[in-house]
């Protein structure tokens, strides 16, 4: 039978590509698009979308029903900037959202379900260089507690009720097609903006704030991939670390050096830094790249060329 998957938050960073992705991957109609807001034109247009509040449960059960989903992406959340702000609605949103989908699996017709984890779910004890996969993981910010309390959930239902549920620790993601939704590492993404209006950026990390980040192309694969992957193969049930390559400011900053000469970079760290610190440097994705072939293609210097070579060309238009 055709799968007919169902995307939440495909208004988001990881939405806006995700969908066409799977869109290519499945065909159009069966890929429904779902946000609390308006999406891009081309996720709006090149398939159906619905408006759907995941913290509704019944709206997400009648959607499920009526459309026949067998397949469910949430990538609705509040990241770790925004929810440090508002502690509330990050743990309200975060939490309900994921057992309400792990509830229509349980109960309902959705065979397989994706959710992302975060490197939030590190802490300041964990050990910060090359992270392993099973470590101490104390997160102190809103956001850490929501995506680990959300693994262990996960784990939980696929032993107990047998949920296929499978899901990625994303480092900080960059990309050029959407904005992204306040995180930490969102200073990757705003670097290239300001440097092309601008010719300059001041950044909220400090100088020395090196991090796992990955360029978008190399998510989206890691994440069809790890979904398209025999089931027995994905013997980690909570969620797999995957990673990319590690920078911090002045790194990036000396590759857009490159690509705009002259470019100026400040630093004016803001409370973004206290949870940057409190996270791994590098990550030990060994796990995946044995369990189901995870392999990066992207590393700093060919994303920065990429992200700038497109982001032009947008401006430009
Ligand atoms: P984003 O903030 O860009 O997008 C989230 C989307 O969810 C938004 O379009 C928002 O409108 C929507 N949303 C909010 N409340 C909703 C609700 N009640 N019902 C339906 N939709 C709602 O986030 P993103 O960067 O695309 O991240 C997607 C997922 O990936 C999140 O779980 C995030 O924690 C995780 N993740 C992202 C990154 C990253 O760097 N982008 C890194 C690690 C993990
Ligand atoms: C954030 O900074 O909040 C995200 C993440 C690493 O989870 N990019």
């Amino acid at each position: 039978m055709q799968d007919k998957i169902l995307v939440i938050g495909s208004a988001g960073q990881i939405g806006t590509e995700l969908v066409m992705r799977l869109r290519d991957m499945y065909g159009a109609s069966n890929v429904v698009a779902t946000d609390i807001r308006d999406a891009a034109p081309e996720v709006m247009e090149s398939g159906p979308f619905e408006l759907l509040d995941i913290m509704n449960q019944e709206a997400l059960n009648d959607l499920v029903a009526r459309e026949k989903i067998t397949q469910i992406y949430l990538l609705a959340a509040l990241l770790s900037a925004t929810a440090e702000k508002n502690i509330e609605l990050g743990w309200g949103l975060n939490m309900r959202s994921l057992s309400h989908v792990l509830d229509a699996a349980r109960f309902g017709p959705v065979k397989k379900v994706y959710w992302p984890s975060s490197i939030a779910v590190f802490g300041p004890t964990t050990p910060r260089e090359n992270t392993p996969q099973r470590t101490i993981m104390e997160p102190n910010t809103v956001y850490g507690i929501s995506k680990l309390a959300g693994e262990r959930w996960c784990e939980y239902y696929h032993d107990k009720f047998g949920v296929d549920v499978r899901s990625i620790r994303y480092p900080g993601l960059i990309g050029w097609k959407a904005a992204p939704g306040g995180g930490t590492t969102d200073y990757a993404v705003h670097i290239f903006h300001e440097a092309i209006k601008e010719g300059k950026y001041t950044s909220f990390l400090d100088e020395g704030t090196r991090l796992p980040m990955m360029y978008m192309p190399d998510a989206i694969d890691a994440t069809v991939q790890l979904m398209e992957a025999p089931a027995d193969q994905v013997k980690i049930r909570s969620s797999y670390n995957v990673a990319g390559f590690s920078f911090a400011p002045e790194d990036i900053g000396a590759e857009v050096r490159n690509l705009v000469p002259g470019f100026e970079l400040n630093y004016e760290p803001d409370y973004r830094q206290a949870i940057a610190d409190s996270w791994p440097s590098s990550i030990d994705d060994s796990d995946a790249r044995s369990d189901w072939g995870w392999n990066h293609k992207f590393d700093l210097k060919d994303m920065s060329q990429d992200m700038f070579k497109n982001l032009k060309t947008k401006y430009q238009k």
